[in-house]
């Protein structure tokens, strides 16, 4: 279909007379229908994704890249004086996800109906998405994020169910949204929403009446769970997706034939996280409605649902007082109990059961006991599943244990957020490689190939001059495009650390004040949200925006670093982040992340990485070799003894150090005082000496070793470039394309 054609038959205006907001419309309409052409057939058995977070970001373009028409309309456009990129700037990015969890979901999505497969996601439609970050004084401040508009990607269907909480009663609406695979089918994403959601509850920022549920109950992505009104409206909002989501399933099932006994055959579901945990509850209730007794509906359904763990961190793993969920969801109460009390009938240790001493519920353990499949999301996590956070279910069900190593899209992480790269990928090995990520391995023919390098330099030196062009429209922030773009962005979390990165940028702002002055100028760009309520990230966003202003106003340091941190970090900005980087930070501490999937998406846009064996820094060390990686810091298992011998003191490291012992006291000295607040630069400095939960200053002094290292090493431009080509061709296995087809391999076993 031409757009030219789609809006004569639909508005009777030739693209040039239209606006740019009319074409984004005209655009979004024909994608809509050409996607609706070409929806899944339906096998007998389906995946049901089931994630409280789907991270989708923008769909225009990736849809018409997996429609195959991209470069069609883009020319259409062209020729009428119109251009595609800025009409992709109108569309709203939807931030349905806070992070990882949520943009693998999406991946995922994208990977499930490019392979063809039988699958949707089940989630919600949050009305205002994860807030918009703000910086006030050096300060985070949140604010509403609204991305539904009169026109959108949603579809309204004529689905509905009702959902009972212990107090009230509520009537859900389902909105789909179409999920193009590249040139292949289209499956769907059912979102569900109730009508009475009023979205000017919200006041000042971003806080609201958490106990009307009737308006709020949508209304955000995870609310402040900082109190007992927060934790209970996200109780609401899980119980509200888990049962429109079987209800959806089971009439879906029935409707294909399905007796409910044999309901493992039409149905596997995929819990993400623990977020969607009582979906195994209320299945059982349902099928018990529907007149089947409780121990085959028990049955039944731990044939039909798999769990997948992405952290291990104690303070996520979710545990909900038995008082809450009898207040929110009493209905489910006694079947938990009775799934509790099957455990510990079955099992002496009481540390497998569901219900603790406490009267918590960990939602974990019904997903191990009552599902047939438990995987990490690294060989490394799960590995640490298997012999410290799960053992001891490891040594119960060692057959439902296994591992599927992340993955991203390269439909967007490549094809359309690096068009020079790819296209120039295409001129060296062809197409295939779109569809087979594997075939990028077929790069390494050029690796000794001076030209090809030059070349992959030269797109390297462009995706700079176009982030620089972006940053300076959107943000006012002015980059050298010559400048060693070395770039951390990721949420904000102390296990992540950010505060290291910025303890070495205190650390060459005071050796350039010296007069020890780098090669090459150095840009350190962060991009990063924290939690609302999470006090020392926010302080650590606060460090970094006052080293931001001293150092970039300081005459005789800002020729040779620059600090930014991008506002808003999101999607989007990922998108136009990447393609730039030179230095990929993937600095987290060694067992605490449990894949990372940012660290994929520079790999494969010829990033080297910088970072510690974590997560699936692993596996890319082990893809690419030891010098094409910066990889520094302890070990995961001398971490892990840390923790169990409670022996780590980041004083010591503090005292015998004396780079380290400037750096961390910079933080509340003279200079930065006068930018900053005292009490978040104070509490951030005692929290450093005094507790430093995830060991920075353990890693710190190898990290600016090893740091200072890459830099050397990216003033060889030749050998640089040659460690740049072998990550992109070594990116292959990070494709989701891969990771889903070790899912439905293992665990789905869908029809292809
Ligand atoms: C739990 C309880 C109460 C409130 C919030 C939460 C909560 C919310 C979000 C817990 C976890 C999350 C998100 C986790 C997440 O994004 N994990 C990331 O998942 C990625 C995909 O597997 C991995 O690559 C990352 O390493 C992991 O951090």
């Amino acid at each position: 279909m031409l757009l030219s054609e789609y809006l004569k038959n639909h508005t009777n205006k030739a693209i040039a007379a239209c606006t740019d907001e009319e074409l984004y419309h005209g655009l979004l309409g024909m994608t809509q229908e050409m996607a609706k052409e070409k929806e899944s057939r339906k096998g007998k058995k389906k995946l049901y994704y089931i994630s409280a977070e789907f991270l989708i970001g923008k769909l225009l373009s990736n849809n018409l890249i997996n429609l195959g028409i991209y470069d069609q309309v883009k020319e259409e456009l062209e020729k009428n004086g119109k251009s595609l990129s800025q009409i992709e700037e109108l569309e709203p990015e939807p931030s349905l996800g806070n992070g990882g969890l949520g943009r693998l979901a999406a991946c995922f999505l994208d990977s499930i109906a490019t392979l063809g497969l039988n699958g949707d996601g089940i989630g919600l439609n949050y009305h205002l998405g994860l807030f918009k970050q703000v910086f006030e004084n050096c300060l985070q401040k949140e604010t509403k994020n609204p991305w539904i508009e009169e026109v959108s990607w949603l579809t309204p269907r004529e689905v509905s169910y009702e959902v009972k909480f212990g107090n009230m009663t509520v009537r859900s609406r389902l909105y789909d949204i179409a999920v193009t695979g590249y040139r292949n089918r289209t499956n769907q994403l059912h979102l569900f929403d109730i009508d009475t959601v009023d979205e000017s509850i919200v006041k000042d920022g971003i806080s609201f009446d958490k106990e009307d549920i009737a308006k709020n109950l949508t209304l955000f992505l995870y609310p402040d769970d900082s109190d007992e009104n927060g934790h209970l409206l996200r109780i609401f909002q899980q119980y509200f997706m888990v049962s429109n989501g079987a209800q959806y399933i089971l009439d879906e099932c029935v409707a294909k034939g399905c007796n409910l006994h044999d309901l493992p055959d039409y149905a596997v579901i995929q819990i993400n996280d623990t977020h969607p945990t009582m979906v195994i509850p209320e299945l059982i209730r349902l099928l018990v409605q529907r007149g089947i007794d409780m121990d085959e509906a028990i049955q039944i359904v731990s044939k039909t649902c798999a769990y997948t763990n992405h952290t291990i961190l104690a303070e996520a793993l979710e545990k909900w007082p038995v008082r809450y969920l009898k207040k929110v969801v009493p209905q489910l109460v006694p079947i938990i109990e009775i799934l509790d009390d099957k455990v510990r009938r079955k099992f002496d240790d009481t540390s497998v059961a569901i219900i603790d001493k406490n009267d918590n519920v960990h939602m974990a353990h019904i997903d191990i006991h009552y599902g047939f499949s438990v995987n990490g999301v690294a060989y490394l996590h799960t590995e640490i599943l298997k012999k410290d956070e799960l053992h001891k279910f490891y040594e119960i069900y060692p057959e439902k244990f296994n591992n599927k190593t992340n993955g991203i899209t390269f439909r967007r992480w490549l094809l359309h957020c690096n068009h020079y790269l790819a296209d120039w990928i295409t001129s060296k090995i062809g197409n295939e490689y779109k569809k087979d990520a594997g075939e990028l391995e077929k790069l390494g023919e050029f690796l000794d190939d001076k030209a090809a390098l030059h070349e992959v330099q030269a797109i390297k030196h462009q995706c700079k001059k176009d982030l620089k062009e972006y940053l300076l429209r959107t943000q006012g922030i002015e980059i050298d495009d010559h400048s060693i773009l070395d770039i951390q962005i990721k949420r904000l979390h102390e296990y992540k650390r950010q505060q290291m990165n910025a303890l070495y940028v205190i650390h060459k702002y005071l050796e350039i004040k010296r007069g020890q002055r780098p090669g090459r100028p150095i840009t350190i760009v962060f991009g990063a949200k924290a939690a609302p309520a999470y006090v020392i990230a926010k302080d650590i966003i606060h460090l970094i925006l006052c080293l931001e202003k001293l150092v970039n106003s300081d005459k005789d340091v800002s020729p040779y670093l620059k600090v930014v941190m991008v506002e808003n970090y999101n999607v989007t900005l990922a998108e136009k982040l990447i393609p730039a980087c030179d230095i990929s930070e993937q600095i987290s501490l060694a067992s605490k992340e449990a894949s990372g999937t940012g660290n994929m998406k520079f790999m494969l846009n010829g990033a080297v990485t910088l970072g510690t064996m974590d997560g699936a820094n692993v596996e890319i060390a082990q893809l690419v070799g030891k010098d094409n990686i910066y990889i520094f810091g302890e070990h995961s298992d001398t971490v892990i003894e840390h923790y169990k011998k409670a022996d780590y003191r980041s004083r010591d490291y503090y005292e015998k150090n004396k780079d380290i012992k400037e750096a961390v006291d910079f933080i509340v000295g003279p200079e930065l005082l006068k930018i900053g607040q005292k009490e978040n630069l104070e509490r951030l400095h005692g929290e450093l000496l005094n507790k430093d939960w995830f060991m920075t200053l353990l890693d710190y002094e190898d990290y600016a070793k090893v740091k200072e290292q890459a830099y050397k090493d990216f003033e060889d431009r030749d050998a640089w470039m040659r460690k740049m080509l072998v990550n992109i061709s070594k990116a292959g296995f990070f494709s989701s394309d891969r990771t889903i087809e070790e899912y439905n391999r293992d665990v789905w076993k869908l029809e292809e």
